[in-house]
């Protein structure tokens, strides 16, 4: 400081004549120095009104989907137009600026106004605003008030996602039901946004292209800042997939021992109904049929969580100690009045588990109809993250009030529940009576994360898959059905356990696709959160490659301020620095990369290996079934397994029979 004092009276002293370059330059900087000035109060009102605009636009949201009523969603209607019409007022604002915030030096500065620089669906006019936001509003209403009949007492017929429907794909092991709750569900759903779906994506893309992109597709992956980001994920598949395909395996043979070999196959895909998930999107809820070593401790602790009579109100309570553990910021008081934790009975909501940030620094909440299960523990850890990210990065402006990039918004929780999940843990908890230091313990409990983590891959990644192609027109709107079935069972070989036809509409039974969410960033997330383990708990002391008695799945963080202090530092920074950046802070390292994942897992990776080879397992999966035909019969479906044969649709075969008839008909007569 002093420095810059002293040169100033030296230049002041030397009476330097007009225009010589000392002075000019003297004078470029302070017009920098100016222009510097105007940008960062001109940011910091839009800043300060965008914040205002958000918190009424939020609210009504809010309002909506904790209360779904015509009312309220009209209120929540309008909300939405007034924001797109500060935004594109703000938009046209920052517009103004181009060819000028180029030249700020600020980087800061210079990333407010880029970020600043997409409009998003805004663009959009009006009307087509207005049906496009009412059209995904719709959908999620379609999906969140969706009810089916009971499959032994057909007249009851008030069944829900959640808890019913959840519960039943998690305990049932009763073919027949399992089936008719995964069928039904998909004709409450999926089928009945089709036309929705139409539409919208036409409306979609045409806001993509307002915004210089090719469609919705391309513009979803703005935030990863990425020229490769599409070729990065499959690359990351491919170094996944051997590990998926053991598992596969195994489970399939577990299955099989179940439920038998007419229903599932040594060599097929695995019926989609069977995995304890109404997705297949994650299957530790059939981790009680898939224990390696039966007598060894179980670490699906849901049974000790109800014996304990566990709430929701202690699940929330437990990981909002893990976080104040580490040093991170406890939940403030409001969050504790004004989230919804236990599904409300007198009124439709949207049940799906949510985590919200009101724009003011102030509210944050969770709306989660929580069930006392481990599964909905760690979602309760998942949620919890968003909002700790929330809270962290709330002193930025609005812009940069995001993730570094979406996946590290997925993985701040779950980065904690990798350590909530250990057995050393859960007996800290009092959730298991003893843990023992036991190489079949330890299989048991990397069984267990792997029916989570391991099986979500192929299923996180084949969502925008399907969706990208959807956007960009690769798949058209007539195969849109069977193209789903395609990824399903290449990526994730499964199969449906009835034909499917392109009548349904499978993708919109899923939350993210009516809801319009996407859906790469848990695929990222599921391998970023690993690195992020790895860096926190080398700063712990719980990891150490060298010494073999501390792997990293046994790794608890449980309060380290070192790795909290470090998980703050990163989530603090925003967006405002590209996520390779953000990555670097906490791991020291700038990609992702899928090695740690593979570390994590590696003595289960050997022991499937083994017991598949002892077993003669098939590894992998073939099959002529037909899955998916493009005008196959509206009600496929009875309690037996399907007997079809290829992929390729049935369209043309009936066409064929149908003139062989005709033919043989006519020649009789
Ligand atoms: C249960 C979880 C989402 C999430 C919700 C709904 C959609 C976005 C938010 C955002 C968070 C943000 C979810 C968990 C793992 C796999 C996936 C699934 N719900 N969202 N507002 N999950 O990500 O928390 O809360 O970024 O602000 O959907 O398929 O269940
Ligand atoms: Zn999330």
């Amino acid at each position: 400081m002093l420095l810059v004092v002293w040169t100033c009276v030296l230049v002041g002293a030397l009476a330097v004549p007009q225009h010589s370059p000392v002075h000019v330059a003297d004078q470029a900087r302070s017009e920098s120095e100016s222009l510097e000035e105007e940008a960062r109060t001109f940011l910091a009102g839009v800043d300060e009104r965008g914040s205002t605009e958000c918190t009424a636009a939020t609210m009504a949201s809010w309002e909506y989907a904790s209360d779904i009523n015509e009312r309220n969603k009209k209120i929540k209607a309008e909300a939405q137009l007034k924001y797109a019409d500060w935004q594109k007022e703000s938009w046209q604002m920052v517009k103004k600026w181009n060819g000028r915030w180029e030249t700020l030096s600020d980087p800061f500065l210079k990333r407010q106004f880029k970020a600043m620089s997409i409009l998003g669906t805004a663009a959009l006019d009006k009307k087509e605003l207005e049906k496009y936001n009412s059209l995904v509003t719709d959908m999620s209403t379609i999906y969140s008030t969706a009810k089916i009949c009971d499959y032994k007492n057909p007249k009851k017929c008030d069944l829900e996602l959640e808890p019913d429907l959840t519960r039943i794909l998690r305990t049932s092991r009763d073919y027949g039901e399992l089936q008719h709750v995964w069928k039904m569900w998909r004709h409450a759903s999926g089928r009945k946004v089709r036309d929705h779906y139409k539409l919208f994506v036409r409306l979609a893309n045409k806001a993509a292209k307002l915004n210089g992109f090719d469609n919705m597709g391309d513009m979803w992956l703005y935030p990863y800042e990425s020229d490769t980001f599409r070729e990065d994920m499959a690359e990351l598949w491919e170094q996944l997939r051997p590990l998926y395909q053991q598992m596969h395996a195994y489970v399939r043979r577990k299955l099989r021992e179940q439920y038998g070999e007419e229903y599932v196959s040594k060599r097929g895909p695995i019926p989609a109904h069977l995995l304890g998930n109404m997705w297949s999107q994650s299957w530790g809820e059939v981790y009680s049929l898939a224990i390696p070593y039966q007598g060894k401790t179980h670490v699906d602790v849901t049974p000790q969580m109800v014996q304990q009579n566990y709430t929701p109100r202690k699940m929330f309570e437990l990981s909002d100690d893990f976080f104040g553990s580490l040093n991170l910021t406890r939940m403030p008081s409001e969050f504790w009045t004004e989230s919804i934790i236990e599904k409300p009975k007198e009124r439709d909501i949207i049940c799906h588990a949510s985590a919200w940030d009101f724009c003011n620094g102030k509210d944050f909440r969770i709306k989660q109809c929580t069930d006392v299960t481990m599964s909905d523990l760690i979602t309760v850890h998942h949620e919890m993250g968003h909002v700790e990210y929330f809270l962290q990065y709330k002193h930025l402006p609005a812009v940069f009030r995001e993730g570094a990039n979406p996946g590290f918004h997925e993985a701040v929780g779950d980065v904690l529940a990798l350590s909530v999940a250990t057995p050393k843990h859960l007996a800290k908890v009092g959730l298991l009576d003893e843990v023992h230091d036991d190489d079949e313990e330890d299989i048991n409990f990397l069984m267990n994360m792997a029916l989570d983590k391991i099986t979500f891959l192929p299923f996180g990644y084949l969502m925008d898959n399907w969706r990208w192609d959807v956007f960009s027109g690769k798949t058209p709107e007539k195969d849109w059905n069977c193209a789903w079935w395609n990824l399903r069972y290449n990526i994730q070989g499964i199969k449906p356990p009835v034909q499917r036809s392109e009548f349904d509409f499978d993708p919109g039974a899923k939350y993210h696709i009516p809801a319009n969410v996407p859906y790469i960033r848990y695929f990222v997330s599921y391998v970023v959160q690993f690195q992020f383990h790895k860096a926190l708990c080398i700063k712990a002391g719980q990891y150490d490659p060298q010494d073999p008695s501390k792997p990293l799945h046994k790794c608890d963080i449980y309060q380290s301020t070192e790795a909290g202090n470090a998980l703050g530092d990163m989530l603090k920074l925003g967006s405002s620095v590209a996520w390779p950046e953000a990555m670097a802070a906490l791991t020291g390292g700038k990609r992702m990369d899928a090695s740690v994942i593979r570390e994590y897992f590696k003595p289960l990776e050997t022991w499937l290996t083994n017991d598949n080879q002892k077993h003669g397992e098939f590894v992998g999966w073939e099959t002529d079934e037909v899955l998916c035909t493009s005008d196959g019969p509206r009600e496929a479906a009875t309690g037996e397994p399907s007997s079809a044969t290829t992929l390729v649709p049935a369209g043309p075969l009936y066409l064929l029979l149908f003139l062989l008839v005709g033919l043989l008909l006519s020649h009789r007569s």
